[in-house]
C-alpha cells in the first residue's frame, strides 16, 4: 500500500538526495520511476539499494501516478509541472516557480503542515528556498512563544547550492590555487570562491538587494507570519555543503535565553548544540547527511529590549530542499492523499 512516485530532475544535487531520503525514510513507494532531460536520458541513479535508469522527461506521461518530485529549474517546471498536476498527480517543486503564488501552498511541515491541506487548487505544493527552511524551523517555536518583531540574518551558503558547477567551481579554483598552470577562471560565480567570500546570490533588485534575500523575506512572511520584518544578507562561502545563518531576533516580549534554548530543545526537526566553550557549536561540515536544523551560539541581544542572538546550520540538500520535499508528501499522506 503506497504511492506511485516520480523524481524529476534525478541527475542534479537535489534530486539524487530526493530519491536518497525516499529510500532512507523507507517513504511507501509502490513504483518509481526517474526523468532528466533529454541530454541525461539513460543515465544511473541510485534509490536505495536499486539502480534506476532515467527517462525522458519530454515524453513522460504523469497518467496514473500519484506524486511528482520536481527538482527542475524554473523554466522547465512551467512545462511539466501543470501537465503533470493536470493529469491528477500531486507536485512537490523545488523550484522558486510556485512559492509566491497565493494558491500554492508553500510549506515546512515542522511549521506550517496544514498548509498542505489546500493542495488542490493547483494541485501543487510549493518547496521552500533552503536558506528559508532552516530559518523558519528555529524561528516558528520561539514566534509562538513571544511574537517576533524583527528578524536579522546573514547567511553562509555553500557552493553545492548553486548546483554541481557551483561544487566543480571550488573544487578547480582551490587546486588551481597551489597549481596555477591549471587556472580555471570564475565561471559559475562572479569572482573566485576558493579562500574568499561572496555577498551575491541570485540576481540585484532595484533596491540593492538580490533576489535571494528577497526570498528569505516574502517566504518567511508566508510560511510564518506576515507582520514579521526580514533584512538578510546572503553570502557564498567556500563550503561544499551545508548553509550556516547569524539570526538577530527582536521580539514583542522579553525571552530569556535559557527559555529559549529549553524552546528550541524540545522544538520539531532543531537539534541543540549549544555550549559556550571550544567546539559548543555546529559547523556545516558537522551537518552534512544530517535531516536535523541546528542550533547553536544562543544568547540574549543586550543592545536591544527584547533581543537573542542564534547560529542555525543545516544541510541545504536535505532540511532546505530535497528532505522537506519528502517531509511534505509524508504530511500530506498522513492528512489526506490516500494510498492505493
Ligand atoms: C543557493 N538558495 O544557495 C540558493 C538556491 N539553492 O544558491
Amino acid at each position: 500500500m503506497g504511492y506511485k512516485v516520480v523524481v524529476v530532475g534525478a541527475t542534479g544535487n537535489v534530486g539524487r538526495e530526493m530519491l536518497n531520503i525516499l529510500a532512507e525514510r523507507q517513504f511507501p513507494v509502490d513504483e518509481i520511476t526517474v526523468l532528466a532531460s533529454r541530454r541525461s536520458m539513460g543515465t544511473d541513479v541510485s534509490f536505495g539499494d536499486k539502480t534506476l535508469k532515467t527517462k525522458d522527461l519530454e515524453q513522460f506521461d504523469f497518467t496514473g501516478w500519484d506524486i511528482a518530485f520536481f527538482a527542475i529549474g524554473s523554466d522547465a517546471t512551467k512545462i511539466h509541472a501543470p501537465r503533470a498536476a493536470k493529469s491528477g498527480c500531486v507536485v512537490i517543486d523545488n523550484s522558486s516557480l510556485y512559492r509566491y503564488d497565493a494558491d500554492v501552498p508553500l510549506v515546512v511541515p515542522e511549521v506550517n503542515p496544514e498548509a498542505v491541506d489546500g493542495y488542490a487548487k493547483k494541485n501543487i505544493i510549493a518547496n521552500p528556498n533552503c536558506s528559508t527552511a532552516q530559518m523558519v524551523v528555529a524561528l516558528k517555536p520561539l514566534h509562538d512563544r513571544a511574537r517576533i518583531k524583527r528578524v536579522v540574518v546573514s547567511t553562509y551558503q555553500s557552493v553545492s547550492g548553486a548546483g554541481k558547477e557551483g561544487m566543480d567551481e571550488l573544487w578547480d579554483q582551490t587546486k588551481s590555487i597551489y597549481n596555477p598552470v591549471d587556472n580555471k577562471p570564475a565561471t559559475k560565480f562572479t569572482k573566485q570562491i576558493a579562500f574568499n567570500v561572496i555577498p551575491h546570490i541570485d540576481s540585484f533588485m532595484e533596491d540593492g538587494s538580490t533576489k535571494e534575500e528577497w526570498k528569505m523575506v516574502v517566504e518567511t512572511k508566508k510560511i510564518i507570519d506576515k507582520s514579521i520584518k526580514v533584512t538578510a544578507t546572503c553570502v557564498r562561502v567556500p563550503v561544499f555543503v551545508g548553509h550556516a545563518e547569524a539570526i538577530n531576533i527582536e521580539f514583542e516580549d522579553f525571552l530569556d535565553e535559557d527559555e529559549a534554548r529549553e524552546i528550541l530543545s524540545n522544538a520539531p526537526g532543531v537539534l541543540v548544540v549549544d555550549k559556550r566553550e571550544d567546539g559548543g557549536y555546529v559547523t556545516p561540515v558537522e551537518c552534512v547527511g544530517d535531516f536535523a536544523t541546528f542550533v547553536s551560539r544562543i544568547r540574549q541581544d543586550s543592545t536591544i529590549d527584547n533581543g537573542l542572538n542564534l547560529w542555525v546550520v543545516s544541510d541545504n540538500l536535505r532540511k532546505g530542499a530535497a528532505l522537506n520535499a519528502v517531509q511534505i508528501a509524508e504530511t500530506l499522506g498522513q492528512r489526506m492523499l490516500k494510498k492505493h
